[in-house]
């Protein structure tokens, strides 16, 4: 695949995600096109990385973490300990290597979808928030009122949704990965 090509990306997640992985891979690339022509980013990237953004989802661990060690692709101390977290940056690698991408804001937009980052670029904001607030998303709370925020102010919605995904993995007794952190705090002060 040369140029990333929407119509083939779709046919290949199709393959290599399981069904309701491929139905929330749909759900996250309409919402983020959405949110696109609501914020003014650029659409085809949004649907883009929204089409991509879970590509090494249904990888295993092993084969995550094999990717990783032969492409040197460094794994933090929570990646180590919960290999899941690793979908994200194996994603996108792939996003690079076999679907052609070369936008950057594309790359790090699937990079940065799980534990986001200080300083998010717009794109980047719309796919964490897509995966998120996405039809097919249930369990959340607050779902409503985020949602409603994301088309009104994408940082306030940004805030309301990392505390609640601190609060969840707080409760759950789960790693909390040191980025999924810093972002928070950084959205807590306002962006700065
Ligand atoms: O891949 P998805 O399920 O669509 O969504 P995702 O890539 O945002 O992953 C969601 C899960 O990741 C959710 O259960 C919260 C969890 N998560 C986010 N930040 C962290 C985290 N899990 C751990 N252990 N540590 C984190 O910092
Ligand atoms: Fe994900
Ligand atoms: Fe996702």
């Amino acid at each position: 695949m040369k140029e990333p090509d929407l119509k083939k990306i779709r046919k290949s997640m199709e393959k290599k995600l399981d069904h309701k992985r491929f139905e929330h891979t749909l759900g996250v690339a309409y919402t983020a096109a959405s949110l696109a022509m609501c914020h003014g980013a650029d659409i085809n990237n949004a649907l883009i990385a929204g089409m991509l953004h879970d590509c090494a989802k249904c990888l295993t661990n092993e084969k995550r973490i094999s990717i990783c060690e032969k492409y040197n692709i460094v794994m933090n101390e929570a990646e180590q300990k919960n290999p899941f977290l690793l979908h994200a940056k194996v994603g996108s690698f792939l996003a690079i290597e076999k679907y052609g991408v070369t936008d950057k804001d594309v790359i790090n937009a699937i990079l940065n979808h799980t534990t986001g980052r200080p300083g998010m670029s717009t794109l980047e904001k719309i796919i964490w928030l897509a995966d998120y607030i996405e039809p097919g998303r249930k369990q959340a709370p607050h779902l409503a009122e985020i949602r409603k925020s994301a088309f009104e102010d994408l940082d306030k919605a940004l805030l309301m949704a990392l505390e609640d995904t601190l609060e969840y993995l707080q409760a759950g007794k789960m790693e909390i990965d040191s980025m999924t952190q810093k972002t928070y705090d950084y959205y807590r002060n306002g962006g700065k």
